[in-house]
């Protein structure tokens, strides 16, 4: 069973659409098995985006997503993370199909809504730079 971190980004969060995007990855089939509200901070947004480090876009990044408080969770399943990032759509909420979360409820590209781990090894690194393991269930 895979398991995969997922963030309710500060737009979504904002505007009231934690529980819409929560709904919708449960309507998936996916568990939820950890859950927790948060106010990230600047070390651990560099920690979590440290792949993006030196883009153009990376202190707008890290700016916005410590800019008001996130849901964390991590959502448990059969191919979780595809599951989940199939749910999101593309990055850029203009090209994302309807249907997806991105889709419907993104605002641009840099207020995107959500975040989904992009791979197996990814999502067990970012699990566990926001819960400690006895904090899961399963
Ligand atoms: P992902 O969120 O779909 O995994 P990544 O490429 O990992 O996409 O980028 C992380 C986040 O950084 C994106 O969700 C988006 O909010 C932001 N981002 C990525 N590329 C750009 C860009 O070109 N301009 C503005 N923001 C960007
Ligand atoms: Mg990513």
């Amino acid at each position: 069973m895979e398991r995969t971190l997922v963030l309710v980004k500060p737009d979504a969060m904002e505007r009231g659409l934690a529980g819409e995007i929560i709904s919708r990855l449960e309507r998936l089939g996916l568990r939820i098995v950890a859950l927790r509200l948060l106010h990230m901070d600047e070390a651990l947004a560099r920690r979590h985006y440290a792949e993006h480090e030196g883009k153009p876009f990376f202190e707008e990044l890290i700016r916005y997503i410590t800019s008001s408080p996130v849901i964390a969770a991590v959502f448990q399943g059969d191919n979780a993370v595809k599951m989940v990032r199939q749910a999101m759509g593309d990055i850029d909420p203009a090209r994302a199909m309807p249907g997806t979360i991105r889709g419907d409820l993104g605002i641009d590209i840099g207020h995107n809504s959500v975040h989904g781990s992009d791979s197996l090894e990814t999502a067990e690194k970012e699990i566990r730079l926001f819960f400690d393991e006895g904090d899961l269930f399963s």
